[in-house]
């Protein structure tokens, strides 16, 4: 095997997308650098270090406060509550026909031979969830098409976003998945356990269903409360950089059955939840799993932008907001 092939190779089991994700998904596994990765990354997420990274997106947010309405306000008081809020794209967005053209877009992305190829082989290429394949991968060259960016930075959405993490955020990755079916015995991969994402210390994620999700299609399923600063904010905390993976039936033994709440809908259903608080999904058993994705974090995030916008002049009438959610305002 040839070095670029085990780099490669490497990338994809540890989930690296860049260079510094490779480096830092190996040695946070190999004690003594464990330690020291572990300590770097804590260092970056404390408080002061946080709020120091995000001096400017928080000065930001405070000269273009969202004036939300009662809708947008019930979305942050339910994340706050409870770290997730379930409604659906024409609910939030009152966006009748977008749905339908978000539907046929990511159809045609899905009918690119490079998708095509990947679902046929039954094997994505990125990362270590052979069974989600992604539209525009972790090396995006495909632009995102206009209706996407238009759903994503909504300046609806983007308030409820800004509202919640108290910044003005970035959106950080955006993509298609289709995720293929499994057989009920295959072993479960990553995030179909229990996790809190490591990326920042709270973290909005948009998952929209573009197909329908019954129980059997991996819902995402949630623990209401495990959000930071929830009920259960604490249990099981976050150790940055690797997130947090309780042991098998810890977090059924420790919290109320109630809170654990699994979002099946159909095509439409549109979750906004913090994803660093407990989440797990994505193993289909009946029928191909495909949403929508992004994912708003602060400065202090860990991960690159992951993403490629082209045509820039259709993003020059943003909100400020919303040209600091791409990074067309630093
Ligand atoms: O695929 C899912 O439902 C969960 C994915 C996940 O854990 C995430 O996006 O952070
Ligand atoms: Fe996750």
């Amino acid at each position: 095997m040839n070095v670029a092939s085990l780099l490669y190779k490497t990338m994809r089991r540890l989930q690296a997308r860049t260079l510094g994700q490779l480096l830092r998904g190996g040695l946070v596994r190999v004690w003594p650098f464990s330690y020291f990765v572990h300590r770097h990354y804590r260092a970056r997420l404390s408080p002061d270090r946080w709020n120091n990274l995000n001096k400017r997106s928080i000065e930001i947010l405070r000269d273009h406060e969202p004036t939300l309405n009662s809708a947008q306000q019930t979305v942050v008081d339910d994340l706050k509550a409870d770290g997730i809020h379930v409604t659906t794209l024409d609910r939030l967005l009152n966006a009748n026909g977008l749905l339908k053209e978000l539907q046929i877009e990511a159809d045609a992305l899905i009918q690119r031979p490079e998708v095509r190829d990947q679902i046929e082989h039954r094997v994505s290429k990125d990362g270590i969830k052979w069974y989600v394949v992604r539209v525009f991968g972790f090396q995006p060259t495909l632009a995102v098409p206009a209706s996407i960016a238009s759903l994503v930075l909504d300046d609806r959405v983007l308030d409820i976003a800004n509202s919640y993490l108290g910044v003005c955020s970035r959106i950080k990755y955006l993509d298609i998945w289709y995720n293929l079916p499994c057989d009920e015995g295959d072993p479960s991969v990553d995030s179909e356990r229990w996790h809190r994402d490591n990326e920042d210390n709270q973290l909005i994620k948009l998952f929209l269903y573009l197909s329908d999700v019954d129980e059997k299609s991996g819902p995402l399923s949630y623990v209401r409360g495990t959000q930071p600063g929830g009920r259960y904010g604490s249990i099981y905390p976050n150790n940055p950089p690797t997130g947090s993976f309780p042991p098998d039936g810890a977090l059924e033994n420790d919290l109320p059955n109630e809170e654990m709440y699994s979002c099946a809908g159909d095509a439409g259903t549109l979750l906004l939840y913090d994803a660093c608080g407990f989440h797990r999904g994505g193993r289909t058993t009946n029928k191909p799993r495909i949403m929508l994705v992004a994912t708003y974090a602060s400065d202090a995030a860990l991960d690159p932008l992951t993403y490629t916008l082209q045509n820039r002049k259709q993003y020059e009438d943003l909100s400020v907001p919303g040209k600091f959610a791409i990074r067309e305002m630093n």
